[in-house]
């Protein structure tokens, strides 16, 4: 039977109540596919019938009353919101922000409310599913065939048994894409007791790269919180913080105070959301970021606007940053900072305005006003980094030029700036060591399967050489058996064959693995290649969890728990199944990972986990226990007890206190590095890992730079795939405001509501075009069309706009899915995708030196009507 077949036979019987609770919150039914084929617009009429029918019911439910609000958070981002959650008779109706948290309060982003139509999906996957054909590939039919948790554990503990036995555990890996923090379990202690190197996260698919210059310049390797509302001049640069990026709910609700408050300039290739409320808009060239960064910094120099207490003065006050010209260092005494007189030396002297404007194409004019009146406001004025700019082939350094900016102006970890977080007290889980056998011991350390620390993977997280992950190139280490063949994963949450560029790669990767297991809410591209599919629980109303996240000068940890009946037959993957596979395990006589797990003790009690959902439990409520138990209380908000933290849901820090680094960046010289020795150090350490010099290890990761320049914020051209004869336009890839990333597009809403998107479309994937270079080639609005680059193509709708400068072609990431159920697909029978996924055109290449993979600003593309 055919995965869609169950879908639609239990369909009839359990969903039908339970989506009746989000109806309360007025499903929307206007849905309509662009251009359906006939037999797609027939099964979506039945679809659309389904969902009518069950939100008719609301009116049934005779026993209404107000619903109990239970708090919560969301993952459907990386904002990482508390929330709330209104149970009316066992069903969530509606969500909102919890008015408890310090960081967003009771408000809400628009694509929190698409959680309930993701918890209530008639697609969802009813109960654990094994495939029957052994043949793999996007037009076989799985033949999947329902068992039961047991059977399905029987056949997972079979193969790793099987697998230890060859001695071939290594070649088991672990996936996680989005997670709650309870993950610790399933990619940290089960790896390890298996014995096997291979925990590979979605990492560096998200965004390494805006990671890399901070912690290369101020030693801090984590997103940051802006201290946007004590700012005066906020640079946006390539983030889009009222649609995406981090913290969307709180800086929604801030927004118009900001913009009172402070001058806001955009830098983006595209008129974004923020872009269309911004004081000014900086259109830049893709890819050419580096260039105005460096510009900036030129300007900040040479009319003496750099923050003296922070960075320091030359020693007699004669300002000697004179264009073209060396400084000596002598004549430059620093405070807080080090190598700014060799960064002007090696790189700034040069970069005049008037460089920068041929490359970026900004105007001269705007980057001195821009870069004048950033500086003028200093410390109190912050750039804001997204991924844009940086997760490109040559974002590394681009990262560290734009961070820099910061740096010059003084307002790192200060009022008005860029801010790191509080930690969060947290207890350690029982440690897995004393589990671990010889050979797991030996096997943790075996180089891993996505290549992280070969020579053009230097992947330097935290100053590590190989410590990061390069999440996307682990289908080419599967693909070529390089390092070794993989025999098995064990995938949650993450939809590779979908989110990565060059997606399809991992289809192929996928059918050499001789066993699959996938771990989600919803069957997915990659579920397709699947050999047991374990249905999730969704992780805001369906099990335990956790999470942290920081903004408003505070960090908050909220609290997911099972606050519904679960109508569908599903677990949790982090901690639930665990347990049952330890179980199995321990069954067939290998019972370390039980044994540790029942160290995993309630607090409280004292008493072991006895079944998984007391393991889920006990593993959330022993590692809170410094936040919940006044007896551990470290910091924050204090509560008395578990049941009181969990009736308030969420824990805020104190308030951040600015200046707490400045004498201690935690870089190489503890100072804030213009000139890197904290790159320089671990460039240094790759490089002799592999007996060559830095130059070459630059040169293997498609960096130009040579010499000193290598350990500096500068300009290294774009390194861009397609010849502009053949390849006319930059492709720019975005977020929609209604991904919660991959998982959003079976909503209804998410298609009916695009338009909240500048530029976007209801019910449409549409490319948008600049007017002119539509009329060249002869394109005009609602044509369909077809996008080519060097890798793949795509079809979807063009949209002539304004907002996209010419040479250039933006498109939303999010659409495009043939496996993701019935309203994300054109025909989810036949795996007819519903627009089209951009990564099947972008190119899989990297930010080498963070291990990230590239999606911004690095394909051309060419656009021909379909
Ligand atoms: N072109 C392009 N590609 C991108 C991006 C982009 O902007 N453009 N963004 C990138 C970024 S930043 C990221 S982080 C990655 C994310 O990429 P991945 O880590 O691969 O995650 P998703 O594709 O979001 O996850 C999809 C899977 O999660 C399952 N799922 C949904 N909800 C739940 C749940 O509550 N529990 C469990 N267990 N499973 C659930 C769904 O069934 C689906 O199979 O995508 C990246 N890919
Ligand atoms: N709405 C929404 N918000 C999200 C998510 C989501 O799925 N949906 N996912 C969350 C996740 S997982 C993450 S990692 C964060 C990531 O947050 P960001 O890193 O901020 O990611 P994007 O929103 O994709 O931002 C990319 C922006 O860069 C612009 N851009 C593209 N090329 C260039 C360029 O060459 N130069 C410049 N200057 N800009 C360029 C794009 O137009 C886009 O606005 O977002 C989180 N927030
Ligand atoms: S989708 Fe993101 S911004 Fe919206 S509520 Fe969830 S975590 Fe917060
Ligand atoms: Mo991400």
């Amino acid at each position: 039977m055919t995965l869609k077949k169950l879908l639609n036979k239990e369909i009839k019987r359990r969903t039908f109540l339970a989506v009746t609770g989000a109806a309360g919150a007025g499903i929307a039914i206007g849905h309509g596919l662009a251009k359906p084929p006939e037999e797609a617009e027939a099964e979506e009429k039945e679809k659309v019938k389904e969902v009518y029918e069950m939100s008719n019911r609301i009116g049934e439910v005779d026993d209404y009353v107000e619903g109990q609000w239970i708090p919560t958070g969301c993952s459907g981002c990386t904002s990482w919101c508390s929330k709330e959650a209104n149970v009316v008779n066992g069903r969530v109706i509606k969500v909102r922000g919890n008015k408890n948290s310090k960081v967003n309060g009771e408000v809400s982003c628009p694509r929190a409310h698409l959680s309930l139509q993701q918890l209530y999906d008639p697609d969802r996957i009813k109960q654990p599913m094994k495939r029957t054909n052994p043949d793999k590939g996007r037009d076989v039919d799985p033949d999947f065939v329902p068992i039961s948790w047991d059977e399905a554990m029987e056949e997972i503990a079979d193969k790793i048994l099987e697998l230890r036995e060859q001695d071939e555990n290594h070649k088991i890996a672990v996936q996680r894409g989005r997670y709650t923090q309870l993950r610790d379990i399933i990619y940290s202690h089960v790896p390890a007791i298996l014995g096997t190197p291979n925990n590979i996260s979605h990492s560096s698919i998200c965004a390494e790269a805006e990671k890399f210059g901070p912690y290369y310049t101020e030693g801090y390797w984590n997103y940051r919180d802006f201290d946007v509302l004590n700012s005066e001049y906020i640079i946006l640069w390539g983030a889009d913080p009222i649609a995406s990026n981090r913290q969307i709910s709180y800086y929604l609700g801030v927004w118009p105070d900001v913009l009172d408050k402070a001058k806001v300039a955009v830098i983006e290739p595209r008129l974004s959301a923020s872009a269309t409320k911004a004081h000014e808009w900086l259109p830049v060239k893709p890819a050419e970021d580096g260039a105005l960064a460096v510009a900036m910094a030129h300007v900040i120099l040479t009319q003496g606007l750099w923050n003296k207490e922070f960075v320091g003065d030359f020693h007699d006050g004669e300002n000697r940053f004179i264009p073209g010209k060396t400084v000596d260092e002598e004549t430059f005494e620093e405070n807080y900072t080090h190598g700014l007189v060799k960064w002007w030396n090696l790189e700034l002297k040069d970069r005049t305005p008037e460089w920068a404007e041929a490359r970026s194409g900004v105007p001269r004019s705007q980057i001195i006003r821009v870069a004048t009146e950033f500086a003028e406001k200093a410390p109190k004025a912050l750039v804001w980094m997204g991924g844009g700019p940086v997760m490109q082939v040559r974002g590394g350094y681009t990262s560290m030029a734009i961070s820099a900016l910061n740096g010059l102006v003084g307002s790192v970890d200060s009022e008005g700036g860029t801010l790191r977080g509080a930690g969060v007290p947290r207890k350690s889980y029982p440690a897995p060591d004393e589990y671990m056998d010889e050979n797991a011991q030996e096997k943790i350390n075996y180089q891993k399967i996505d290549q992280r620390g070969y020579l053009e993977f230097p992947a330097l997280k935290e100053g590590k050489p190989g410590s990061g992950v390069v999440t996307n190139r682990m289908a080419d280490g599967i693909l070529k058996e390089d390092p070794y063949d993989i025999k098995m994963i064990m995938a949650y949450w993450n939809n590779f064959a979908f989110s990565a560029p060059e997606a399809r790669r991992w289809e192929e990767a996928l059918k050499k693995v001789d066993f699959i297991v996938h771990m989600v809410t919803h069957e997915s591209e990659m579920t397709r290649y699947a050999d047991i599919v374990l249905p999730s629980t969704h992780h805001m109303f369906e099990q335990w969890g956790f999470l942290n996240q920081k903004g408003n000068k505070h960090t908050h940890l909220w609290l997911a728990r099972p606050m519904i009946e679960r109508f569908f037959d599903v677990k949790d993957p982090e901690a639930e199944v665990q347990w049952l596979l330890a179980e199995k395990l321990a069954e067939k006589g290998f019972d370390k990972l039980l044994e540790h797990f029942k160290n995993f003790k309630d607090p409280e009690t004292e008493k072991e986990p006895t079944n998984e959902i007391e393991f889920a439990e006990y593993a959330t409520k022993l590692t809170l226990q410094p936040i919940w138990d006044p007896n551990e209380y470290e910091s924050g908000d204090q509560f008395d007890g578990w049941e009181d933290f969990k009736a308030v849901g969420v824990w805020n820090s104190d308030e951040y206190k600015y200046k707490q680094y400045w004498d201690n960046f935690g870089t190489k010289t503890d100072k804030y590095e213009f000139y890197s020795e904290t790159l320089k150090d671990a460039l240094e350490k790759h490089a002799a890992n592999h007996n060559l010099t830095v130059d070459e290890v630059l040169e293997a990761c498609k960096y130009e730079a040579e010499g000193e320049v290598a350990f500096i914020p500068h300009y290294d051209p774009p390194f861009v795939h397609g010849q502009k004869e053949e390849y006319p336009f930059m492709f720019v890839d975005f977020k929609n405001r209604l991904n919660r990333e991959g998982r959003s597009a079976n909503c209804y809403w998410y298609h009916e509501f695009n338009d909240i998107n500048p530029g976007l479309e209801k019910e449409k994937d549409v490319a948008l075009l600049n007017p002119k270079d539509a009329d060249e080639y002869g394109i005009k609005t609602d044509d369909k069309i077809i996008i080519k680059s060097p890798v793949g193509e795509i079809e979807c709708y063009a949209k002539l706009w304004e907002g996209i400068p010419p040479g250039v072609v933006a498109k939303a990431y999010g659409q495009g899915h043939w496996a993701y159920g019935r309203v994300a697909s054109e025909n989810f029978d036949r795996g007819i995708p519903r627009g089209g996924n951009n990564n099947e055109i972008l190119v899989a290449d990297y930010e080498r030196l963070s291990g990230s993979t590239a999606f911004y600003s690095h394909t051309r593309v060419r656009v021909e009507k379909s």
